[in-house]
């Protein structure tokens, strides 16, 4: 059974010509990813996400950093995208050019789902790139296996091509998404908590109604027309069935 306010935003989705779906960890919770508030387990109990993924972090303790996101990308190779991730690329194939997705999560599940043109703000943990500027040497042979591999001549190290705290976002995607934003007449913010910037900014920056799907409170409750306390997999289908 859907209740009121959720019909009011299916209204508001039938309605929109633009809209921007922002997406947190919580968007992949239900596919078995957990999210960032989860407690990390294992070694990395005891630290929180937020002094891992540094660029600090990394070049302190290499080895353990690596070993996380290998870690990571293990769990997120074993997951699927579920229905939430799967409403969202059927609503795209059916109505083409009037969803963006705008993710923070780094698990590609958007991508895998077959939604287009995803902007990941905070890029992709399947992917790798050198840590320091290559140099000729770098580029002139394999990276040596290891945890990190490295270049068998500098040293220098790959890191995962994800944003780190305290890093600049990708320029051309968060335009993109600052457009998408500006532009959009509805904006369903689903799984974050809206702690993270810029990314929780645009839905504080949108002219858009803003519609949060959520089990729990956020910090970007103040800022929307409507919060809808569930789940991405459970509220999705219904919002964005035609
Ligand atoms: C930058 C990639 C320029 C790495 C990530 C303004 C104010 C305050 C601080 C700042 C500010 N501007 C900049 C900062 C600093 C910082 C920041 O925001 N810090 C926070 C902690 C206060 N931002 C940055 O450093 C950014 N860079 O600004 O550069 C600059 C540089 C220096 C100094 C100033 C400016 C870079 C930010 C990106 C960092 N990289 N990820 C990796 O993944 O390893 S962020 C990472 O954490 C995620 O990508 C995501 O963005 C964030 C986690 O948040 P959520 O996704 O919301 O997940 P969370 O676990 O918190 O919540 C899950 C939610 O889901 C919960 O609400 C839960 O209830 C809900 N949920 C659970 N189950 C479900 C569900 N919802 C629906 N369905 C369910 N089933």
């Amino acid at each position: 059974m859907i209740h009121d306010l959720a019909v009011s935003v299916r209204a508001w989705v039938r309605e929109a010509r633009r809209i921007v779906l922002l997406s947190g960890a919580g968007m992949s919770a239900e596919s078995g990813v957990p999210t960032f508030r989860d407690a990390q387990t294992g070694l990395w109990a005891q630290f929180r996400p937020e002094e891992l993924a540094t660029e600090q972090a990394f070049r302190a303790r290499p080895g353990m950093v690596w070993d996380w996101y290998a870690l990571r990308r293990e769990m997120i190779d074993r997951v699927a995208p579920n229905a939430g991730h799967l409403a969202v690329a059927a609503f795209q194939r059916r109505h083409p050019g009037r969803l963006t997705v705008v993710t923070q999560n780094v698990d590609g599940l958007h991508q895998r789902a077959g939604s287009p043109d995803v902007l990941a703000l905070h890029g992709n943990i399947a992917d790798d790139r050198w840590l320091d500027a290559p140099r000729p040497c770098c580029l002139a042979q394999a990276p040596q296996p290891g945890q990190p591999p490295r270049c068998a001549t500098c040293g220098n190290l790959r890191r995962p091509a994800v944003v780190w705290f305290g890093e600049l976002l990708p320029a051309a995607d968060l335009a993109a998404a600052e457009e998408a934003a500006a532009r959009c007449d509805l904006m369903l913010v689903v799984g974050t908590s809206g702690v993270v910037y810029p990314a929780a900014g645009l839905a504080r920056a949108t002219r858009g109604r803003v519609a949060i799907v959520n089990p729990e409170p956020t910090e970007l409750d103040d800022a929307a027309d409507a919060v809808l306390a569930g789940t991405a997999a459970a509220l999705l289908p219904q919002l964005l069935e035609d």
